[in-house]
Protein backbone atom coordinates (compact mmCIF):
# COMPACT_ATOMS: atom_id res chain seq x y z
CA UNK A 1 0.00 0.00 0.00
CA UNK A 2 2.95 2.51 0.36
CA UNK A 3 4.53 3.82 -3.01
CA UNK A 4 6.73 1.31 -5.37
CA UNK A 5 9.75 3.52 -4.85
CA UNK A 6 9.77 4.23 -1.14
CA UNK A 7 12.25 1.90 0.26
CA UNK A 8 10.52 -0.67 2.77
CA UNK A 9 11.97 -2.88 5.86
CA UNK A 10 9.98 -5.14 7.56
CA UNK A 11 10.49 -5.90 11.18
CA UNK A 12 7.99 -8.00 12.88
CA UNK A 13 9.10 -8.79 16.43
CA UNK A 14 7.56 -11.92 16.99
CA UNK A 15 10.50 -13.09 14.90
CA UNK A 16 13.22 -10.62 15.49
CA UNK A 17 14.45 -7.75 17.62
CA UNK A 18 14.48 -4.18 16.27
CA UNK A 19 17.64 -2.42 15.98
CA UNK A 20 18.74 0.33 16.83
CA UNK A 21 20.21 0.36 13.46
CA UNK A 22 16.58 -0.30 11.35
CA UNK A 23 15.68 2.83 13.17
CA UNK A 24 18.39 4.83 12.15
CA UNK A 25 18.25 3.58 8.40
CA UNK A 26 14.18 4.60 8.74
CA UNK A 27 12.95 8.19 7.41
CA UNK A 28 9.55 6.99 9.16
CA UNK A 29 8.71 4.25 11.48
CA UNK A 30 5.20 2.42 11.06
CA UNK A 31 4.10 1.10 13.69
CA UNK A 32 0.94 -1.74 14.15
CA UNK A 33 0.11 -4.24 16.60
CA UNK A 34 -2.29 -5.72 18.72
CA UNK A 35 -3.71 -4.59 22.14
CA UNK A 36 -1.41 -7.39 23.83
CA UNK A 37 1.15 -5.87 21.86
CA UNK A 38 1.06 -2.69 24.38
CA UNK A 39 3.96 -2.68 26.62
CA UNK A 40 6.38 -3.90 23.61
CA UNK A 41 4.75 -0.86 21.19
CA UNK A 42 5.38 1.74 24.09
CA UNK A 43 9.04 1.07 24.03
CA UNK A 44 9.08 0.90 20.28
CA UNK A 45 7.80 4.74 20.15
CA UNK A 46 10.09 5.64 23.52
CA UNK A 47 12.87 4.69 21.78
CA UNK A 48 11.84 6.45 17.99
CA UNK A 49 11.40 9.77 20.27
CA UNK A 50 14.57 9.63 21.68
CA UNK A 51 15.87 10.13 18.24
CA UNK A 52 13.50 12.24 16.36
CA UNK A 53 12.30 9.63 14.32
CA UNK A 54 9.04 10.43 13.01
CA UNK A 55 6.37 7.87 13.38
CA UNK A 56 2.92 6.62 12.02
CA UNK A 57 0.98 4.45 13.98
CA UNK A 58 -2.34 2.12 12.57
CA UNK A 59 -3.81 -0.55 13.29
CA UNK A 60 -6.23 -2.87 16.24
CA UNK A 61 -3.98 -1.56 19.20
CA UNK A 62 -4.68 2.25 17.55
CA UNK A 63 -7.82 2.17 16.44
CA UNK A 64 -8.82 1.19 19.51
CA UNK A 65 -6.73 2.90 21.42
CA UNK A 66 -4.95 6.10 20.41
CA UNK A 67 -5.70 8.52 22.59
CA UNK A 68 -3.78 6.81 25.11
CA UNK A 69 -0.76 7.19 22.91
CA UNK A 70 0.41 11.44 23.04
CA UNK A 71 4.12 10.76 21.48
CA UNK A 72 2.96 9.34 18.22
CA UNK A 73 3.38 11.55 15.19
CA UNK A 74 0.86 10.26 13.11
CA UNK A 75 -2.73 8.32 13.22
CA UNK A 76 -3.66 6.10 10.14
CA UNK A 77 -6.61 4.19 11.85
CA UNK A 78 -9.23 1.97 10.34
CA UNK A 79 -8.38 -0.02 7.27
CA UNK A 80 -5.36 1.20 5.49
CA UNK A 81 -6.63 0.82 2.01
CA UNK A 82 -8.63 4.20 2.97
CA UNK A 83 -6.53 5.90 4.99
CA UNK A 84 -2.95 5.26 3.85
CA UNK A 85 -3.18 7.10 1.03
CA UNK A 86 -4.00 10.60 2.00
CA UNK A 87 -0.98 10.14 4.43
CA UNK A 88 1.65 9.26 1.65
CA UNK A 89 -0.08 12.61 -0.25
CA UNK A 90 0.51 14.63 2.60
CA UNK A 91 4.17 13.35 3.72
CA UNK A 92 4.90 13.79 -0.37
CA UNK A 93 3.50 17.33 -0.04
CA UNK A 94 5.05 18.32 3.42
CA UNK A 95 2.05 19.16 5.31
CA UNK A 96 1.06 15.81 7.06
CA UNK A 97 -1.85 15.62 9.56
CA UNK A 98 -2.05 13.64 13.10
CA UNK A 99 -5.52 11.61 12.31
CA UNK A 100 -6.65 9.94 9.13
CA UNK A 101 -9.70 7.79 9.98
CA UNK A 102 -12.79 7.03 8.34
CA UNK A 103 -16.27 5.17 9.04
CA UNK A 104 -16.45 3.60 5.48
CA UNK A 105 -15.41 0.05 5.25
CA UNK A 106 -12.92 -1.02 2.48
CA UNK A 107 -13.47 -3.30 -0.77
CA UNK A 108 -11.08 -6.39 -0.32
CA UNK A 109 -11.36 -6.65 -4.21
CA UNK A 110 -9.32 -3.05 -4.02
CA UNK A 111 -6.27 -4.77 -1.73
CA UNK A 112 -3.29 -5.04 -2.58
CA UNK A 113 -1.10 -8.81 -2.51
CA UNK A 114 1.33 -8.55 0.67
CA UNK A 115 4.81 -7.84 -0.38
CA UNK A 116 6.49 -11.30 0.64
CA UNK A 117 10.13 -10.61 0.14
CA UNK A 118 10.04 -8.53 2.90
CA UNK A 119 9.31 -11.24 5.47
CA UNK A 120 12.14 -13.42 6.76
CA UNK A 121 10.20 -16.64 5.66
CA UNK A 122 12.09 -19.04 6.76
CA UNK A 123 11.12 -17.77 10.57
CA UNK A 124 7.24 -19.07 10.32
CA UNK A 125 5.54 -22.13 10.55
CA UNK A 126 2.73 -20.79 8.84
CA UNK A 127 2.11 -18.54 5.88
CA UNK A 128 -1.19 -16.75 6.39
CA UNK A 129 -3.51 -15.03 3.96
CA UNK A 130 -6.51 -12.78 4.63
CA UNK A 131 -9.52 -13.96 2.56
CA UNK A 132 -12.27 -11.69 4.45
CA UNK A 133 -13.25 -9.34 7.07
CA UNK A 134 -16.26 -8.31 8.96
CA UNK A 135 -18.81 -10.81 10.61
CA UNK A 136 -22.25 -11.36 10.96
CA UNK A 137 -22.11 -12.42 14.72
CA UNK A 138 -22.21 -10.58 18.14
CA UNK A 139 -19.63 -13.20 20.25
CA UNK A 140 -19.34 -10.42 23.19
CA UNK A 141 -15.33 -10.73 23.41
CA UNK A 142 -14.78 -10.23 20.26
CA UNK A 143 -14.06 -6.52 18.40
CA UNK A 144 -14.32 -7.54 14.99
CA UNK A 145 -17.44 -6.15 14.89
CA UNK A 146 -17.06 -3.10 15.94
CA UNK A 147 -13.47 -2.35 13.44
CA UNK A 148 -14.45 -3.94 10.57
CA UNK A 149 -18.40 -3.78 10.47
CA UNK A 150 -21.42 -7.17 10.27
CA UNK A 151 -20.89 -7.44 6.77
CA UNK A 152 -18.53 -10.21 5.20
CA UNK A 153 -16.49 -8.73 2.86
CA UNK A 154 -14.37 -11.00 0.85
CA UNK A 155 -11.05 -11.29 -2.10
CA UNK A 156 -11.91 -12.67 -5.17
CA UNK A 157 -10.52 -15.70 -6.09
CA UNK A 158 -8.20 -14.25 -9.10
CA UNK A 159 -6.24 -12.25 -5.95
CA UNK A 160 -6.21 -15.38 -3.55
CA UNK A 161 -4.62 -17.31 -6.71
CA UNK A 162 -2.20 -14.66 -7.04
CA UNK A 163 -1.23 -14.55 -3.03
CA UNK A 164 -0.85 -18.34 -3.49
CA UNK A 165 1.29 -17.59 -6.58
CA UNK A 166 3.86 -14.79 -4.95
CA UNK A 167 4.04 -17.05 -1.51
CA UNK A 168 5.47 -19.97 -3.80
CA UNK A 169 7.95 -17.70 -6.26
CA UNK A 170 9.46 -16.36 -2.59
CA UNK A 171 10.32 -19.94 -1.85
CA UNK A 172 7.20 -20.90 0.53
CA UNK A 173 6.74 -24.37 0.80
CA UNK A 174 4.94 -25.34 4.10
CA UNK A 175 1.49 -24.80 4.85
CA UNK A 176 -1.27 -21.46 4.12
CA UNK A 177 -3.71 -20.71 6.55
CA UNK A 178 -6.86 -18.61 4.92
CA UNK A 179 -7.87 -16.43 7.38
CA UNK A 180 -11.68 -16.12 7.22
CA UNK A 181 -13.93 -14.55 9.77
CA UNK A 182 -16.18 -17.51 9.88
CA UNK A 183 -19.08 -17.85 12.47
CA UNK A 184 -18.21 -20.25 14.89
CA UNK A 185 -20.18 -24.36 14.02
CA UNK A 186 -23.26 -24.52 16.05
CA UNK A 187 -23.66 -27.19 18.23
CA UNK A 188 -26.51 -29.19 16.74
CA UNK A 189 -27.93 -31.80 19.20
CA UNK A 190 -27.87 -35.55 17.72
CA UNK A 191 -31.05 -36.31 16.21
CA UNK A 192 -33.08 -39.01 18.41
C1 LIG B 1 -4.83 -14.08 11.92
C2 LIG B 1 -5.15 -13.61 13.33
C3 LIG B 1 -4.42 -14.20 14.36
C4 LIG B 1 -3.31 -15.23 14.11
C5 LIG B 1 -1.99 -14.53 13.71
C6 LIG B 1 -1.60 -13.40 14.63
C7 LIG B 1 -0.33 -12.70 14.19
N1 LIG B 1 0.46 -12.33 15.18
O1 LIG B 1 -0.11 -12.46 13.02
C8 LIG B 1 -3.27 -15.93 15.49
C9 LIG B 1 -4.23 -17.11 15.45
C10 LIG B 1 -1.89 -16.46 15.93
C11 LIG B 1 -3.83 -14.85 16.39
C12 LIG B 1 -3.58 -14.79 17.75
C13 LIG B 1 -4.07 -13.80 18.57
N2 LIG B 1 -5.01 -12.86 18.24
CO1 LIG B 1 -5.68 -12.61 16.44
N3 LIG B 1 -6.47 -12.27 14.77
C14 LIG B 1 -6.17 -12.65 13.55
C15 LIG B 1 -7.16 -12.02 12.54
C16 LIG B 1 -8.18 -13.11 12.16
C17 LIG B 1 -6.50 -11.46 11.27
C18 LIG B 1 -5.33 -10.48 11.51
C19 LIG B 1 -4.56 -10.23 10.25
O2 LIG B 1 -3.46 -10.70 10.03
N4 LIG B 1 -5.08 -9.47 9.36
C20 LIG B 1 -4.38 -9.10 8.11
C21 LIG B 1 -4.16 -7.61 8.02
C22 LIG B 1 -3.70 -7.22 6.60
O3 LIG B 1 -5.39 -6.97 8.20
P1 LIG B 1 -5.72 -6.05 9.45
O4 LIG B 1 -5.06 -6.51 10.68
O5 LIG B 1 -7.19 -5.91 9.44
O6 LIG B 1 -4.97 -4.72 9.01
C23 LIG B 1 -5.63 -3.65 8.43
C24 LIG B 1 -5.82 -2.48 9.41
O7 LIG B 1 -5.88 -2.91 10.75
C25 LIG B 1 -4.67 -1.58 9.12
N5 LIG B 1 -3.39 -1.82 9.76
C26 LIG B 1 -2.90 -2.91 10.38
N6 LIG B 1 -1.66 -2.69 10.82
C27 LIG B 1 -1.31 -1.44 10.44
C28 LIG B 1 -0.14 -0.72 10.64
C29 LIG B 1 -0.04 0.59 10.13
C30 LIG B 1 1.22 1.37 10.32
C31 LIG B 1 -1.14 1.15 9.43
C32 LIG B 1 -1.04 2.52 8.87
C33 LIG B 1 -2.34 0.43 9.26
C34 LIG B 1 -2.41 -0.86 9.77
O8 LIG B 1 -4.50 -1.75 7.70
C35 LIG B 1 -4.75 -3.11 7.32
C36 LIG B 1 -5.43 -3.14 5.98
O9 LIG B 1 -6.68 -2.49 6.03
C37 LIG B 1 -7.80 -10.86 13.39
C38 LIG B 1 -9.29 -10.60 13.12
C39 LIG B 1 -9.46 -9.83 11.83
N7 LIG B 1 -10.30 -10.31 10.95
O10 LIG B 1 -8.81 -8.79 11.62
C40 LIG B 1 -7.59 -11.34 14.83
C41 LIG B 1 -7.25 -10.30 15.89
C42 LIG B 1 -6.20 -9.38 15.33
N8 LIG B 1 -6.66 -11.11 16.98
C43 LIG B 1 -6.95 -10.65 18.16
C44 LIG B 1 -6.45 -11.22 19.38
C45 LIG B 1 -7.03 -10.66 20.66
C46 LIG B 1 -5.47 -12.23 19.38
C47 LIG B 1 -4.79 -12.87 20.60
C48 LIG B 1 -4.35 -11.85 21.66
C49 LIG B 1 -5.76 -13.90 21.17
C50 LIG B 1 -5.32 -14.53 22.51
N9 LIG B 1 -6.02 -14.20 23.57
O11 LIG B 1 -4.32 -15.24 22.52
C51 LIG B 1 -3.58 -13.62 19.97
C52 LIG B 1 -2.30 -12.76 19.96
C53 LIG B 1 -1.11 -13.50 19.35
C54 LIG B 1 0.10 -12.61 19.10
N10 LIG B 1 0.91 -12.38 20.09
O12 LIG B 1 0.25 -12.11 18.00
C55 LIG B 1 -7.85 -9.44 18.09
C56 LIG B 1 -7.05 -8.15 18.37
C57 LIG B 1 -7.90 -7.10 19.07
C58 LIG B 1 -7.01 -5.95 19.47
N11 LIG B 1 -7.61 -4.75 19.54
O13 LIG B 1 -5.87 -6.07 19.74
C59 LIG B 1 -8.43 -9.54 16.62
C60 LIG B 1 -8.78 -8.20 15.94
C61 LIG B 1 -9.69 -10.44 16.69
C62 LIG B 1 -10.69 -10.06 17.77
N12 LIG B 1 -11.07 -11.02 18.54
O14 LIG B 1 -11.14 -8.98 17.94
N13 LIG B 1 -4.58 -13.97 15.70
S1 LIG C 1 -18.09 -15.47 15.12
FE1 LIG C 1 -15.85 -15.02 15.38
S2 LIG C 1 -15.52 -13.04 14.33
FE2 LIG C 1 -17.74 -13.29 14.59
S3 LIG C 1 -18.21 -12.14 16.47
FE3 LIG C 1 -17.86 -14.32 17.05
S4 LIG C 1 -15.64 -14.50 17.55
FE4 LIG C 1 -15.97 -12.52 16.45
Amino acid sequence: MLPAQWQKRLVDMNVQPLTDADLAWADVVFLGGLTIQWEGTERVIARCKAIGKRTVAGGPLFTAAYALFQDVDHFVLNEAELTLPDLVADLENGSPRRMYRTRELADMRQTPAPLWELAKLDQYAVAGIQYSRGCPFDCDFCNVTATLGRKTRVKDASQIIQELDDLYRAGWRERVVLRRRQPHRQQTRPAR
